[in-house]
């Protein structure tokens, strides 16, 4: 991040006058920081005393915890709400439906305009109900792991909500993931069942999920049933007895289904991200904390009130999806919009037609897609009445100021707040970001930490604390929070490794980050081989070990490189076996085979070496600054084994 980006002198931008005026807008949760420091001091002081009273008054319990809190980071074992024991889908729907059943609990936006549907609480019990009968005769058992591979339609919802019913983890893969991808991700988790659907929609385009699903599940042993749902109607092919149609399915089973009560902390879902290594980690949240989490973070950070309408953009395959489409607003019964196609289709204005019919009160997305619809201009929003919106949010990587700016006088209209959301899949929830009426905000920080989240800055050489309020270094975090994922699937070594070891007695976020005079935060971006490309998750050695498979390629190195519109980019160097020739197209395919269409990288260089090391190792510091036009920058060369080399590959980028 330039210097410039960092504006600690920076315009403090007053909370919208509307959300503090009680003609206009609901009375804020939290409505000065004066409020919101007593809480957090509160918070960091006496955790189990404030975690506890939330939890009792967020969500109900069929049996009350006794113990808010054991484990540390120093042992990887924390634990909270020990004896508790409640049904996710009691807390997100039953209690809901029980007291307002007509109330809309989903709101689908599908591809084409004009096709939406709502979905009442009521209506919701009954699907989730019928669903988790149906899976369980099919033998979907508590602790079992169902794999999710669906499209964005109220469907995916009843899913996931069908298996935590039952106490069954769901382990939801993004459609955008090839079939290697998925495969790789069911055989992780030794997955019985799949849930899919016949194709996904989304812009007109189709993907063919269905096939995507068969080619995966050629090497997948442990798969006995495929749920598959009908949402284009177009002719699949079927595997009987392995492939079930969800609608013959339900059909056979009653809509009440009573809930599984787990403890609070058998887990509720599994969910892979990339790391620094090759290899997909499943990362486990469990059910009171992460639900608590989800909820506790919907009603202050996005001062939700009932009535509101909240629309996050996200595809429920990511960890936003989860925790903002599903668990977070159905746990809080607001009414929740599932939006399944793209802001292009059918054109740049989808966005804001939305926001206008269903009157979307919170409106939540990722920078790339601000920065995208920036570029339209703002002729497609002006005409547009997006007076329902109070609060817009960000998520997924650093916004920049101009963005942001764009965002709040564009789409926010000077009237609404820009909350920017910093978290991560394995914190579960969003854990620094601004209260609307309570902590002012500066274009391009996510400004001050959420409850119980003790933040810190380490030197990244010394591992100390930097004790002044101005640093620059890693974020840690030192006491564990409702939310923290618990571990990895299967590979709690690889959990301690990543997270807990770097820094002792720390939760290591891998992000590195400034903190101004004033204490607030700036993510700078990861310290590992993660990139962020548009919002999502890669890493460098995932796309470089997918080139490696390919039989012509030698060698491969893989960079991030910043980019105007998605964040990053990935850009990648190849070199060829002897006497092999291939191109950039059929590496690309090679890319998009394994790890799917959204990791294809903006640019493949063959090259005919890479610059090393004398020892051998890649020198990916050379090759960013060749992308960035920095060749008078290189630094120091002196263990380049062939310095030659610069100029070769300086005209290869040039050229290409
Ligand atoms: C929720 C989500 C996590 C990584 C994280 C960081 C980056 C996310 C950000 C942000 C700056 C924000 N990140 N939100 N960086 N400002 N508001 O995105 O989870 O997919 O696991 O990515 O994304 O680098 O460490 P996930």
């Amino acid at each position: 991040m330039p210097a410039e980006y960092l504006c600690t002198e920076a315009e403090l931008y007053p909370v919208p006058k509307c959300l503090l005026d009680p003609s206009l807008s609901p009375t804020p949760h939290i409505n000065s920081i004066e409020q919101y420091k007593k809480l957090y001091d509160e918070s960091i002081k006496s955790p189990t005393e404030f975690w506890g009273k939330i939890a009792r008054e967020t969500l109900i319990w069929a049996t009350p915890f006794q113990t808010v809190l054991s484990g540390d980071f120093e042992h990887g074992d924390i634990a909270w709400f020990l004896e508790g024991q409640l049904n996710a889908t009691y807390n997100c729907v039953d209690r809901h439906a029980i007291k307002n059943p007509d109330k809309v609990a989903i709101i689908y936006e599908a591809d084409e305009p004009g096709q939406d549907r709502k979905i009442t609480y009521g209506e919701l019990l009954r699907d989730v109900c019928r669903l988790a009968n149906a899976l369980k005769a099919h033998g979907v058992r508590k602790g079992d792991i169902v794999t999710i591979y669906m499209p964005m339609i109220p469907e995916a919802i009843i899913a996931f909500l069908a298996c935590a019913r039952l106490g069954a983890l769901h382990s939801v893969v993004f459609t955008g993931f090839s079939a290697e991808s998925l495969r790789g991700r069911i055989q992780d988790a030794s997955s019985k069942f799949v849930i899919t659907a016949d194709e996904v929609r989304r812009g007109r385009k189709t993907i063919y999920i269905k096939n995507i699903v068969d080619d995966a599940l050629k090497e997948c042993s442990t798969v006995e049933r495929v749920f598959v749902f009908r949402r284009t109607g177009s002719k699949v092919s079927f595997i009987i007895p392995r492939d079930v149609w969800w609608h013959e399915e339900i059909q056979k089973y009653q809509p009440y289904c009573s809930p599984e009560f787990v403890n609070a902390e058998d887990p509720l879902f599994l969910l892979y991200t990339s790391g620094s290594t090759g290899k997909p980690k499943g990362i486990l949240h469990t059910t009171a904390g992460y639900l608590l989490c989800a909820a506790t973070t919907l009603k202050y950070v996005f001062d939700y009130h009932e009535g509101d309408i909240f629309g996050c953009m996200a595809d429920i395959g990511w960890i936003t999806g989860h925790t903002y489409v599903v668990y977070g607003p159905l746990a809080c019964g607001g009414t929740s919009v599932l939006f399944e196609s793209t802001p292009l289709y059918p054109t740049p204005s989808r966005y804001w037609e939305v926001v206008a019919k269903h009157k979307i009160t919170h409106f939540y997305t990722a920078p790339t897609a601000i920065r995208l619809l920036h570029r339209f201009g703002r002729e497609y929003i002006d005409c547009h009445d997006l007076s329902s919106l109070r609060i817009i949010a960000s998520v997924g990587e650093p916004i920049d100021p101009e963005s942001w700016k764009w965002y709040y006088e564009v789409v926010g209209r000077n009237v609404c707040s820009v909350i920017d959301t910093y978290w991560q899949t394995e914190t579960g929830s969003t854990i620094i970001s601004p209260l609307p009426c309570a902590i002012l905000t500066k274009p391009g920080s996510a400004t001050l930490p959420f409850f119980g989240i003790d933040l810190a800055v380490l030197d990244s050489i010394t591992g100390k604390e930097i004790t002044t309020t101005e640093a620059e270094g890693v974020l840690v975090i030192r006491q564990p929070w409702p939310s923290i994922a618990r571990t990895i699937y299967n590979d709690h070594n690889r959990y301690v490794n990543t997270y807990l070891k770097p820094y002792k007695g720390y939760y290591f976020t891998g992000d590195c980050v400034i903190r101004d005079r004033d204490g607030y935060y700036w993510i700078r971006g990861r310290v590992d081989d993660v990139i962020n490309v548009s919002g999502h998750r890669i890493s460098t050695a995932e796309i470089e070990s997918a080139l490696d498979a390919h039989p012509m390629v030698a060698e491969t190195a893989v960079i991030g490189v910043s980019d105007e519109l998605t964040g990053q980019s990935v850009h990648a160097f190849v070199t060829l076996k002897p006497n092999c020739s291939t191109d950039v197209k059929e590496l690309t395919l090679q890319i998009r085979k394994v790890i799917g269409p959204f990791a294809t990288p903006k640019k493949i260089y063959i090259v005919s070496d890479l610059p090393k090391t004398r020892s051998g190792k890649i020198m990916r510091r050379v090759l960013r600054k060749i992308i960035s036009n920095e060749t008078d920058q290189l630094g120091d060369l002196s263990t380049l084994s062939d310095p030659n080399l610069i100029n070769i590959l300086v005209d290869k980028v040039n050229s290409s």
